[in-house]
Protein backbone atom coordinates (compact mmCIF):
# COMPACT_ATOMS: atom_id res chain seq x y z
CA UNK A 1 0.00 0.00 0.00
CA UNK A 2 1.21 3.26 -0.81
CA UNK A 3 1.29 6.37 1.28
CA UNK A 4 -1.54 8.13 1.73
CA UNK A 5 -1.13 11.95 2.11
CA UNK A 6 -4.85 13.83 2.86
CA UNK A 7 -5.36 17.55 2.01
CA UNK A 8 -7.35 19.12 4.53
CA UNK A 9 -8.34 22.65 4.96
CA UNK A 10 -11.00 25.23 4.26
CA UNK A 11 -12.38 25.54 0.79
CA UNK A 12 -10.59 28.38 -1.87
CA UNK A 13 -7.47 27.90 0.10
CA UNK A 14 -6.32 25.78 -3.05
CA UNK A 15 -6.42 22.18 -2.45
CA UNK A 16 -7.54 21.26 -5.67
CA UNK A 17 -4.73 23.01 -7.49
CA UNK A 18 -2.28 21.55 -5.45
CA UNK A 19 -3.94 18.08 -6.08
CA UNK A 20 -4.01 18.59 -9.42
CA UNK A 21 -0.37 20.05 -9.42
CA UNK A 22 1.04 17.32 -7.43
CA UNK A 23 -0.66 14.60 -10.03
CA UNK A 24 -0.04 15.92 -12.85
CA UNK A 25 3.15 14.12 -14.06
CA UNK A 26 5.13 13.76 -17.62
CA UNK A 27 2.36 11.85 -19.69
CA UNK A 28 -0.17 11.74 -17.56
CA UNK A 29 -3.16 14.79 -18.27
CA UNK A 30 -5.10 15.86 -15.15
CA UNK A 31 -8.56 17.00 -16.05
CA UNK A 32 -9.75 16.74 -12.38
CA UNK A 33 -12.63 19.78 -11.97
CA UNK A 34 -12.03 22.67 -9.41
CA UNK A 35 -14.74 22.35 -8.06
CA UNK A 36 -14.77 19.35 -5.21
CA UNK A 37 -17.17 17.74 -3.71
CA UNK A 38 -16.34 14.35 -3.02
CA UNK A 39 -12.77 13.07 -2.16
CA UNK A 40 -10.84 12.15 -5.45
CA UNK A 41 -7.33 9.77 -4.63
CA UNK A 42 -4.85 10.48 -7.37
CA UNK A 43 -1.63 9.22 -7.70
CA UNK A 44 1.65 11.37 -7.17
CA UNK A 45 5.11 10.49 -6.03
CA UNK A 46 7.73 11.59 -3.40
CA UNK A 47 11.65 12.10 -4.84
CA UNK A 48 14.12 11.42 -3.29
CA UNK A 49 17.94 11.00 -4.95
CA UNK A 50 18.51 7.29 -5.87
CA UNK A 51 21.39 5.17 -5.02
CA UNK A 52 22.62 4.11 -8.27
CA UNK A 53 24.90 6.84 -9.05
CA UNK A 54 27.12 5.67 -5.54
CA UNK A 55 27.06 2.30 -6.99
CA UNK A 56 28.27 3.29 -9.92
CA UNK A 57 25.39 1.07 -11.85
CA UNK A 58 22.70 2.04 -14.32
CA UNK A 59 19.51 0.80 -12.72
CA UNK A 60 15.85 -0.85 -14.29
CA UNK A 61 13.70 0.30 -11.80
CA UNK A 62 10.08 -1.08 -11.44
CA UNK A 63 8.30 0.23 -8.77
CA UNK A 64 9.68 3.84 -8.36
CA UNK A 65 10.96 5.76 -11.62
CA UNK A 66 14.56 7.04 -11.77
CA UNK A 67 14.85 10.47 -13.80
CA UNK A 68 18.10 11.92 -13.75
CA UNK A 69 19.50 10.31 -10.38
CA UNK A 70 16.10 10.92 -8.90
CA UNK A 71 13.89 8.38 -7.43
CA UNK A 72 10.12 8.86 -7.97
CA UNK A 73 8.16 6.79 -5.28
CA UNK A 74 4.13 6.39 -5.90
CA UNK A 75 2.05 8.10 -3.20
CA UNK A 76 -1.46 8.44 -2.76
CA UNK A 77 -2.40 12.15 -2.64
CA UNK A 78 -6.61 12.68 -1.52
CA UNK A 79 -8.29 16.13 -2.30
CA UNK A 80 -11.12 16.34 -0.07
CA UNK A 81 -13.53 18.57 0.21
CA UNK A 82 -13.08 22.11 2.26
CA UNK A 83 -14.10 21.22 5.58
CA UNK A 84 -17.45 23.45 6.58
CA UNK A 85 -17.62 24.15 10.53
CA UNK A 86 -19.81 21.61 12.60
CA UNK A 87 -18.66 18.83 9.50
CA UNK A 88 -18.20 16.85 12.42
CA UNK A 89 -21.85 16.95 13.89
CA UNK A 90 -22.11 14.88 10.31
CA UNK A 91 -24.02 17.67 8.94
CA UNK A 92 -23.81 16.76 4.90
CA UNK A 93 -20.84 14.62 4.20
CA UNK A 94 -19.04 15.65 7.26
CA UNK A 95 -18.62 12.43 8.79
CA UNK A 96 -17.14 10.96 5.45
CA UNK A 97 -14.93 13.65 4.67
CA UNK A 98 -13.28 13.26 8.32
CA UNK A 99 -12.94 9.67 8.15
CA UNK A 100 -11.21 9.43 4.84
CA UNK A 101 -9.05 12.28 6.35
CA UNK A 102 -8.28 9.99 9.53
CA UNK A 103 -7.53 7.05 6.85
CA UNK A 104 -4.61 8.84 5.59
CA UNK A 105 -0.98 8.49 7.03
CA UNK A 106 -0.23 12.37 7.52
CA UNK A 107 -2.28 15.30 6.43
CA UNK A 108 -1.60 18.58 5.16
CA UNK A 109 -3.03 21.49 6.28
CA UNK A 110 -3.47 24.13 3.71
CA UNK A 111 -4.13 27.63 4.53
CA UNK A 112 -4.71 31.01 2.19
CA UNK A 113 -1.50 32.92 3.22
CA UNK A 114 -2.88 35.77 1.63
CA UNK A 115 -5.30 36.35 3.64
CA UNK A 116 -7.75 36.10 0.62
CA UNK A 117 -10.76 34.10 1.72
CA UNK A 118 -12.91 34.78 4.99
CA UNK A 119 -13.93 32.66 7.82
CA UNK A 120 -16.82 30.52 5.69
CA UNK A 121 -14.10 30.08 2.84
CA UNK A 122 -15.48 32.66 0.27
CA UNK A 123 -12.89 34.60 -1.93
CA UNK A 124 -12.50 37.56 -0.45
CA UNK A 125 -9.76 40.82 -0.82
CA UNK A 126 -6.40 39.56 -0.09
CA UNK A 127 -5.23 40.46 3.68
CA UNK A 128 -8.65 40.48 5.19
CA UNK A 129 -8.46 36.85 5.52
CA UNK A 130 -7.10 34.99 8.87
CA UNK A 131 -5.30 31.69 8.25
CA UNK A 132 -4.18 31.38 11.52
CA UNK A 133 -8.11 31.20 12.80
CA UNK A 134 -8.80 29.13 9.47
CA UNK A 135 -6.30 26.44 10.49
CA UNK A 136 -7.78 26.65 14.29
CA UNK A 137 -11.18 26.19 12.89
CA UNK A 138 -10.26 23.04 10.57
CA UNK A 139 -8.09 22.04 13.57
CA UNK A 140 -11.29 21.91 15.93
CA UNK A 141 -13.55 20.28 13.54
CA UNK A 142 -10.99 17.04 14.25
CA UNK A 143 -10.65 17.15 17.51
CA UNK A 144 -14.64 17.55 17.68
CA UNK A 145 -14.60 14.50 15.46
CA UNK A 146 -12.17 12.51 17.68
CA UNK A 147 -13.98 13.46 20.75
CA UNK A 148 -17.62 12.52 19.14
CA UNK A 149 -16.01 8.71 18.53
CA UNK A 150 -15.05 8.79 22.24
CA UNK A 151 -18.34 10.25 23.58
CA UNK A 152 -20.56 7.74 21.22
CA UNK A 153 -19.09 5.62 22.79
CA UNK A 154 -18.94 5.28 26.62
CA UNK A 155 -21.63 3.03 27.28
CA UNK A 156 -19.56 0.51 25.29
CA UNK A 157 -16.19 1.35 26.86
CA UNK A 158 -17.56 1.43 30.58
CA UNK A 159 -19.16 -1.69 30.16
CA UNK A 160 -15.82 -3.41 28.74
CA UNK A 161 -14.22 -2.14 31.43
CA UNK A 162 -16.43 -3.52 33.81
CA UNK A 163 -16.14 -7.21 32.26
CA UNK A 164 -11.96 -6.49 32.74
CA UNK A 165 -11.12 -5.46 29.64
CA UNK A 166 -7.86 -3.57 29.78
CA UNK A 167 -8.90 0.28 29.08
CA UNK A 168 -6.18 1.32 26.42
CA UNK A 169 -7.39 -1.64 24.29
CA UNK A 170 -10.57 -0.32 24.58
CA UNK A 171 -10.27 2.85 23.40
CA UNK A 172 -7.53 1.60 21.10
CA UNK A 173 -10.60 -0.74 19.24
CA UNK A 174 -12.31 2.63 18.59
CA UNK A 175 -9.81 4.44 16.85
CA UNK A 176 -8.16 1.54 15.71
CA UNK A 177 -9.49 2.12 12.20
CA UNK A 178 -7.98 5.65 11.46
CA UNK A 179 -4.35 4.88 12.67
CA UNK A 180 -4.38 4.76 16.77
CA UNK A 181 -2.66 2.06 18.34
CA UNK A 182 -1.69 1.19 21.46
CA UNK A 183 1.14 3.11 22.06
CA UNK A 184 -0.52 6.26 21.47
CA UNK A 185 -3.50 5.64 23.49
CA UNK A 186 -1.17 4.79 26.27
CA UNK A 187 0.90 8.30 25.77
CA UNK A 188 -2.23 10.16 25.96
CA UNK A 189 -3.29 8.90 28.96
CA UNK A 190 0.05 9.26 30.81
CA UNK A 191 0.29 12.93 28.98
CA UNK A 192 -2.79 13.93 30.08
CA UNK A 193 -2.50 12.87 33.57
CA UNK A 194 -5.89 10.60 32.92
CA UNK A 195 -4.42 7.31 33.55
CA UNK A 196 -4.89 7.79 37.32
CA UNK A 197 -8.63 8.80 36.84
CA UNK A 198 -11.39 6.02 36.52
CA UNK A 199 -12.78 6.19 33.05
CA UNK A 200 -16.56 6.58 34.58
CA UNK A 201 -15.45 10.01 36.03
CA UNK A 202 -14.13 11.69 32.87
CA UNK A 203 -15.88 15.24 32.17
CA UNK A 204 -16.00 16.45 29.17
CA UNK A 205 -12.80 18.52 29.55
CA UNK A 206 -11.11 15.64 29.71
CA UNK A 207 -12.47 13.50 27.12
CA UNK A 208 -11.33 16.35 25.06
CA UNK A 209 -7.85 16.75 26.07
CA UNK A 210 -7.32 13.18 25.59
CA UNK A 211 -9.20 13.41 21.90
CA UNK A 212 -7.02 16.57 21.37
CA UNK A 213 -4.14 14.79 22.31
CA UNK A 214 -4.77 11.57 20.53
CA UNK A 215 -5.19 13.25 17.49
CA UNK A 216 -2.05 15.43 17.44
CA UNK A 217 -0.42 12.27 17.76
CA UNK A 218 -1.39 9.94 15.71
CA UNK A 219 -1.81 11.77 12.55
CA UNK A 220 1.04 14.04 11.66
CA UNK A 221 0.55 16.88 10.09
CA UNK A 222 2.05 19.82 8.47
CA UNK A 223 1.13 23.47 7.58
CA UNK A 224 0.85 24.50 3.95
CA UNK A 225 0.86 28.43 3.30
CA UNK A 226 -0.66 28.62 0.01
CA UNK A 227 -0.83 31.43 -2.78
CA UNK A 228 2.87 32.40 -1.27
CA UNK A 229 2.99 34.20 -4.92
CA UNK A 230 0.58 36.75 -3.71
CA UNK A 231 2.02 40.45 -2.29
CA UNK A 232 1.38 40.48 1.53
CA UNK A 233 1.36 36.71 2.38
CA UNK A 234 4.78 36.49 3.65
CA UNK A 235 3.77 38.39 6.79
CA UNK A 236 1.29 35.78 7.24
CA UNK A 237 3.62 32.94 6.47
CA UNK A 238 5.81 34.05 9.57
CA UNK A 239 2.79 34.81 11.43
CA UNK A 240 1.93 31.13 11.32
CA UNK A 241 5.18 30.03 12.05
CA UNK A 242 5.18 31.84 15.23
CA UNK A 243 2.03 30.91 16.17
CA UNK A 244 2.56 27.26 15.27
CA UNK A 245 6.30 27.07 16.10
CA UNK A 246 5.51 23.33 16.90
CA UNK A 247 4.94 22.27 13.47
CA UNK A 248 6.68 22.62 9.98
CA UNK A 249 5.31 25.25 8.00
CA UNK A 250 5.75 25.11 4.28
CA UNK A 251 5.54 28.29 1.85
CA UNK A 252 3.78 27.26 -1.39
CA UNK A 253 1.92 28.33 -4.50
CA UNK A 254 0.12 25.39 -5.66
CA UNK A 255 -0.86 27.68 -8.94
CA UNK A 256 2.89 28.39 -9.76
CA UNK A 257 3.76 24.78 -9.81
CA UNK A 258 0.72 23.82 -11.82
CA UNK A 259 2.06 26.96 -14.67
CA UNK A 260 5.11 24.91 -14.27
CA UNK A 261 4.10 21.29 -14.86
CA UNK A 262 2.00 22.57 -17.74
CA UNK A 263 4.67 24.21 -19.36
CA UNK A 264 7.52 21.73 -19.10
CA UNK A 265 4.25 19.23 -20.65
CA UNK A 266 3.50 21.45 -23.14
CA UNK A 267 8.09 21.08 -23.93
CA UNK A 268 8.05 24.83 -23.61
CA UNK A 269 10.31 25.11 -20.45
CA UNK A 270 12.74 22.27 -18.64
CA UNK A 271 11.45 21.21 -15.24
CA UNK A 272 11.32 18.74 -12.85
CA UNK A 273 9.22 18.60 -9.60
CA UNK A 274 10.62 19.84 -6.86
CA UNK A 275 13.49 21.39 -8.33
CA UNK A 276 14.56 24.88 -7.37
CA UNK A 277 15.10 26.03 -10.84
CA UNK A 278 13.77 25.55 -14.73
CA UNK A 279 15.43 26.57 -17.83
CA UNK A 280 12.92 28.07 -20.92
CA UNK A 281 13.13 25.81 -24.23
CA UNK A 282 11.43 27.46 -26.67
CA UNK A 283 11.17 31.15 -25.51
CA UNK A 284 9.43 32.10 -29.28
CA UNK A 285 6.36 30.19 -28.29
CA UNK A 286 5.70 32.20 -25.58
CA UNK A 287 3.39 35.37 -25.29
CA UNK A 288 4.29 38.23 -22.99
CA UNK A 289 1.90 36.98 -20.42
CA UNK A 290 3.57 33.61 -20.28
CA UNK A 291 7.03 35.23 -20.31
CA UNK A 292 5.83 37.84 -17.48
CA UNK A 293 4.60 34.99 -15.05
CA UNK A 294 7.54 32.36 -15.65
CA UNK A 295 9.67 35.64 -14.92
CA UNK A 296 7.59 36.52 -11.83
CA UNK A 297 7.76 32.71 -10.89
CA UNK A 298 11.75 32.41 -11.43
CA UNK A 299 12.05 35.73 -9.31
CA UNK A 300 9.06 36.10 -6.74
CA UNK A 301 8.62 32.62 -5.76
CA UNK A 302 11.98 30.99 -6.50
CA UNK A 303 14.09 33.39 -5.71
CA UNK A 304 12.69 34.20 -2.60
CA UNK A 305 11.36 30.82 -1.21
CA UNK A 306 14.11 28.42 -3.62
CA UNK A 307 10.84 26.04 -4.70
CA UNK A 308 7.51 26.72 -4.78
CA UNK A 309 6.63 23.84 -2.22
CA UNK A 310 4.42 21.52 -3.94
CA UNK A 311 6.81 19.10 -4.27
CA UNK A 312 8.92 19.96 -1.45
CA UNK A 313 5.60 19.61 1.37
CA UNK A 314 4.75 15.79 -0.28
CA UNK A 315 9.00 15.10 0.22
CA UNK A 316 9.09 16.47 4.19
CA UNK A 317 5.57 15.00 4.90
CA UNK A 318 7.29 11.36 3.80
CA UNK A 319 10.49 11.83 4.79
CA UNK A 320 10.55 14.08 7.77
CA UNK A 321 7.16 13.63 9.01
CA UNK A 322 6.69 10.13 8.89
CA UNK A 323 10.39 9.60 8.55
CA UNK A 324 10.37 6.94 6.15
CA UNK A 325 13.66 5.41 5.10
CA UNK A 326 14.09 4.35 1.67
CA UNK A 327 15.39 1.08 1.21
CA UNK A 328 16.79 -0.97 -1.74
CA UNK A 329 16.25 -4.59 -1.44
CA UNK A 330 17.77 -6.88 -4.23
CA UNK A 331 18.11 -10.83 -4.53
CA UNK A 332 21.67 -10.97 -5.96
CA UNK A 333 24.36 -9.07 -4.49
CA UNK A 334 27.31 -8.75 -6.55
CA UNK A 335 24.83 -7.45 -9.60
CA UNK A 336 22.11 -5.55 -7.09
CA UNK A 337 19.14 -6.96 -9.46
CA UNK A 338 16.34 -8.91 -8.67
CA UNK A 339 15.80 -12.26 -10.09
CA UNK A 340 14.10 -10.56 -13.20
CA UNK A 341 17.76 -9.02 -13.62
CA UNK A 342 16.16 -5.63 -12.96
CA UNK A 343 18.83 -3.56 -11.03
CA UNK A 344 18.09 -1.47 -7.71
CA UNK A 345 14.16 -2.46 -8.76
CA UNK A 346 12.30 -1.33 -6.20
CA UNK A 347 12.48 1.38 -3.39
CA UNK A 348 10.56 0.56 -0.58
CA UNK A 349 9.86 3.15 2.15
CA UNK A 350 10.23 1.86 5.63
CA UNK A 351 9.11 3.86 8.88
CA UNK A 352 12.38 4.83 10.99
CA UNK A 353 12.77 1.82 13.25
CA UNK A 354 11.78 -1.13 10.90
CA UNK A 355 14.23 -4.06 10.94
CA UNK A 356 15.49 -6.26 8.94
CA UNK A 357 12.79 -8.81 9.67
CA UNK A 358 9.97 -6.08 8.67
CA UNK A 359 11.70 -5.98 5.57
CA UNK A 360 11.64 -9.64 4.76
CA UNK A 361 7.58 -9.15 6.21
CA UNK A 362 6.97 -6.47 3.51
CA UNK A 363 8.23 -8.20 0.67
CA UNK A 364 6.72 -11.61 1.20
CA UNK A 365 5.58 -12.89 4.42
CA UNK A 366 7.41 -16.18 3.53
CA UNK A 367 10.76 -14.53 3.83
CA UNK A 368 10.64 -14.17 7.54
CA UNK A 369 10.46 -17.98 7.88
CA UNK A 370 14.21 -19.18 8.43
CA UNK A 371 15.53 -15.49 7.88
CA UNK A 372 19.23 -15.89 9.09
CA UNK A 373 20.74 -12.54 8.06
CA UNK A 374 20.69 -9.87 5.92
CA UNK A 375 23.54 -8.29 3.41
CA UNK A 376 24.40 -4.66 3.74
CA UNK A 377 25.77 -4.29 -0.06
CA UNK A 378 27.35 -0.65 0.55
CA UNK A 379 29.64 -2.39 3.21
CA UNK A 380 29.75 -6.06 2.54
CA UNK A 381 28.53 -6.41 5.78
CA UNK A 382 25.66 -9.34 7.75
CA UNK A 383 23.72 -7.37 9.55
CA UNK A 384 21.41 -8.87 12.40
CA UNK A 385 17.34 -9.73 11.62
CA UNK A 386 16.73 -7.21 14.30
CA UNK A 387 19.19 -4.78 13.22
CA UNK A 388 17.35 -1.09 12.28
CA UNK A 389 17.90 0.20 8.82
CA UNK A 390 19.19 3.04 7.85
CA UNK A 391 17.99 5.56 5.03
CA UNK A 392 19.28 4.05 1.51
CA UNK A 393 20.43 1.10 2.61
CA UNK A 394 20.89 -1.81 -0.01
CA UNK A 395 19.90 -5.20 0.71
CA UNK A 396 19.85 -8.59 0.55
CA UNK A 397 18.10 -11.15 2.66
CA UNK A 398 19.68 -14.43 3.39
CA UNK A 399 17.04 -17.37 4.18
CA UNK A 400 18.37 -21.13 5.89
CA UNK A 401 16.68 -22.44 2.37
CA UNK A 402 18.42 -20.07 0.22
CA UNK A 403 22.08 -20.50 1.87
N1 LIG B 1 -2.58 33.35 -6.15
C1 LIG B 1 -2.80 32.06 -5.97
N2 LIG B 1 -4.05 31.56 -6.14
C2 LIG B 1 -4.23 30.24 -5.95
C3 LIG B 1 -3.17 29.37 -5.59
N3 LIG B 1 -3.66 28.12 -5.47
C4 LIG B 1 -4.99 28.21 -5.74
N4 LIG B 1 -5.33 29.49 -6.04
C5 LIG B 1 -6.67 30.00 -6.42
O1 LIG B 1 -7.55 29.86 -5.31
C6 LIG B 1 -8.86 29.51 -5.75
C7 LIG B 1 -9.31 28.23 -5.05
O2 LIG B 1 -8.48 27.17 -5.48
P1 LIG B 1 -8.90 25.64 -5.35
O3 LIG B 1 -7.72 24.84 -5.69
O4 LIG B 1 -10.14 25.36 -6.09
O5 LIG B 1 -9.20 25.58 -3.76
P2 LIG B 1 -9.90 24.42 -2.88
O6 LIG B 1 -11.32 24.84 -2.67
O7 LIG B 1 -9.15 24.44 -1.61
O8 LIG B 1 -9.77 23.13 -3.61
C8 LIG B 1 -8.78 29.37 -7.26
O9 LIG B 1 -9.20 30.59 -7.84
C9 LIG B 1 -7.29 29.14 -7.52
O10 LIG B 1 -6.88 29.58 -8.78
C10 LIG B 1 -1.86 29.92 -5.43
O11 LIG B 1 -0.86 29.25 -5.12
N5 LIG B 1 -1.75 31.27 -5.65
MG1 LIG C 1 -11.26 21.78 -4.11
Amino acid sequence: MPIRLGLIGKTNTGKTTFFNAATLFSEEISSYPFTTKKPISGSSQAITLCVHPEFKVKDNPNNSKCVDGWRYIPIELIDLPGLIKDAWKGKGLGNQFLSIAAQSDALLHVVDASGGIDSTGQISEPGTGDPISDFADIEEELVMWYLKILEGNREKISKSVRRGSDLIESITDLYRGIGVNKIHVKDALRSTGLSEKDFDDYDMTDSKKLASYLRRISKPTLIVANKIDVKGADKNFDRLRERYNDMIVIPASGDSELSLRRAEQKGLIRYSPGSEQFDILKSDELNKKQTDALDFIKKGIMGEFMRTGVQFAINIAVFKLLKMNSIYPVTNDKTLADKKGRILPDLLLLKDGATVKDLAREIHTDLTKGLLYAKDLRYNLRLPVDYQLRDRDVISLVNASKK
